[in-house]
């Protein structure tokens, strides 16, 4: 019996076991350590590029070791965007883009919210993954925050469309708004919603 339940068992080749899972694209890691500004210094000075991976082994080797929002100090912005994506509006892939928001008041619904939003980008589990530039998690001392990044803010159908997956990916049923860059980078105060779902 026992051989031949081995017998049915294939054998996989000792070197493709070890193959590391190759994801669809490459996906870059970014911080910035905005806790210590130095006066007068210019949006974005202390923002890093951290780490560059395409397989889903570096991928939870960074995220244990680092980008756990539980890790990150108060006022620290973490990112994940596609790579040769800057987290800035003035990339040209975000430039005419905007941002859902979504805020929490509770350290551990932060943690599994970009978890499960980490996962979905790195999956591609959007319908419209093209529309998509990244993802920002700001931790504040109010209240943490994360937006979901994408490119053409004036398409609304496609907007829609990221903002209904992405509420069911993190699992909240509140409202969320999106916001485009463009108010953004005109308005001091916080930009108005455009969209919301
Ligand atoms: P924000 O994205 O609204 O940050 O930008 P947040 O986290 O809501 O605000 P905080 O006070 O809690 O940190 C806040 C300000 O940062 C904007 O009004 C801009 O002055 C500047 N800023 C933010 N972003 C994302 C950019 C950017 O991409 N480019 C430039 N030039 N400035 C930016």
């Amino acid at each position: 019996m026992a051989s031949e339940v081995a017998a049915a068992i294939p054998e996989i080749p000792v070197e493709a076991e070890k193959q590391p899972h190759k994801l669809e694209r490459q996906w870059t890691f970014w911080f910035d350590n905005q806790s210590k500004p130095k006066h007068g210094a210019a949006w974005g000075s202390s923002l890093r590029k951290g780490y560059t991976f395409d397989t889903v082994e570096e991928f939870w080797c960074l995220y244990n070791q680092i980008f756990k929002p539980s890790n990150f100090s108060p006022n620290a912005d973490f990112h994940l965007f596609k790579a040769g994506v800057e987290p800035k509006w003035e990339d040209p892939e975000c430039a005419n883009g905007g941002k859902w928001t979504v805020t929490s008041n509770n350290k551990s619904d932060l943690d599994s919210m970009w978890l499960q939003t980490l996962m979905a980008l790195i999956g591609e589990q959007f319908d419209d993954n093209e529309e998509i530039c990244g993802v920002v998690a700001s931790v504040r001392q109010k209240q943490d925050k994360l937006s979901l990044w994408t490119k053409t803010a004036a398409n609304e159908a496609a907007q829609m469309g990221i903002g209904r997956k992405w509420k069911e990916v993190i699992d909240i049923t509140e409202k969320i708004s999106y916001s485009f860059h463009d108010d953004s980078r005109r308005e001091s105060r916080a930009p108005r919603s455009r969209y919301q779902v």
